[in-house]
């Protein structure tokens, strides 16, 4: 048997909440290209439909559900509907969030709320939603997208830090919880990667130069350029197949060196 056997998906059912744009869209990608069926979801029905044209672009017959993932009752609906669609649910991808850049003194309790609401609360219950079945077929992948904030933290992005710090502990907990039930719970750590999130980041400014902090993080990262969204397909791959079915509750950074390195000495 070829070794890249390990690596396909070939009968899983993979559902990447988020996967309507950015990371999501193209982690679903790669599973698609490995052989599994998609499910994703968003709350927006122009995102929906967008994404299922652009799925389409890509010869990707994707199944698209409108889903809150905060919302446990529509979550618990949504896997219901995946597995009359699809399938139960092998692979769940913890995609979905949100991040808002507020001073932590000017940010309210809603906004912190919010945030937390969707990036750590979120990917409990949507595992708490599909983990039942998982045990019962005898195996499952959950992978959840942490953060360079998992690690780090900076200006701003209280909620967000606090969130995807949690996250790290979450995919560590459901790990230990779950792991004797050949479900395997690791995450992603993408560094900074150009998506509509980090848009603002890269603004270029009014007298056309790039954005302070788009040449921060440029200084800041040894491959000295911004990921892209196809950065993560191979690792987000590898944590979704049987290639990776003894790692469990590791978070697997995908930031072209950013944790390792101090940043660009001055010349
Ligand atoms: P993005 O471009 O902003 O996409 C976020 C996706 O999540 C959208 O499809 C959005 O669709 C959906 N979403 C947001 N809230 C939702 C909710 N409550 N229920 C259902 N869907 C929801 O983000 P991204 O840059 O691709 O990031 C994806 C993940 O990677 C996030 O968890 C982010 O924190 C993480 N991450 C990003 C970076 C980066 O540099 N970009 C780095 C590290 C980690 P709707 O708005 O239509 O719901
Ligand atoms: C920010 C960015 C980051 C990235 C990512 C880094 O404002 O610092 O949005 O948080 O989204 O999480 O790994």
């Amino acid at each position: 048997m070829s070794i890249l056997n390990l690596f396909s998906l070939e009968g899983k059912v993979a559902l990447v909440t988020g996967g309507a744009y950015g990371i999501g869209f193209a982690m679903a990608e790669a599973y698609a290209q490995a052989g599994a069926k998609i499910a994703f979801n968003c709350r927006s029905q122009a995102h929906l439909d967008q994404a299922l044209a652009d799925y389409q672009a890509k010869g990707i017959d994707a199944k698209g559900y409108i889903c809150d993932v905060t919302d446990e009752a529509q979550v618990k609906e949504m896997v219901a509907s995946i597995k009359n669609d699809l399938g139960t649910i092998d692979i769940l991808v913890n995609n979905a969030g949100i991040i808002k850049r507020i001073p932590m003194t000017e940010m309210s309790a809603e906004d912190f709320r919010q945030v937390v609401d969707i990036d750590l609360t979120a990917p409990f219950i949507m595992s708490k939603a599909v983990i039942p079945d998982m045990i019962e077929k005898g195996h499952g992948k959950i992978i959840n997208i942490c953060s360079m904030m998992s690690e780090l933290g900076r200006e701003t992005v209280s909620a967000y830090a606090a969130a995807k710090g949690g996250l790290k502990m979450l995919t560590k907990n459901i790990c230990s919880e779950y792991g004797e039930y050949n479900i395997q719970c690791n995450g992603i750590g993408p560094g900074y990667i150009a998506t509509p999130q980090t848009a603002p980041l890269r603004e270029i400014q009014e007298d056309g130069s790039r954005h302070p902090f788009d040449q921060f993080i440029i200084s800041k990262t040894p491959a000295a350029r911004w990921g892209v969204p196809e950065d993560l397909m191979g690792p987000a791959l590898f944590l979704a197949s049987e290639a990776s079915d003894f790692v469990n509750g590791q978070v697997l950074y995908v930031d072209g060196g950013i944790l390792a390195y101090i940043g660009k000495q001055p010349k």
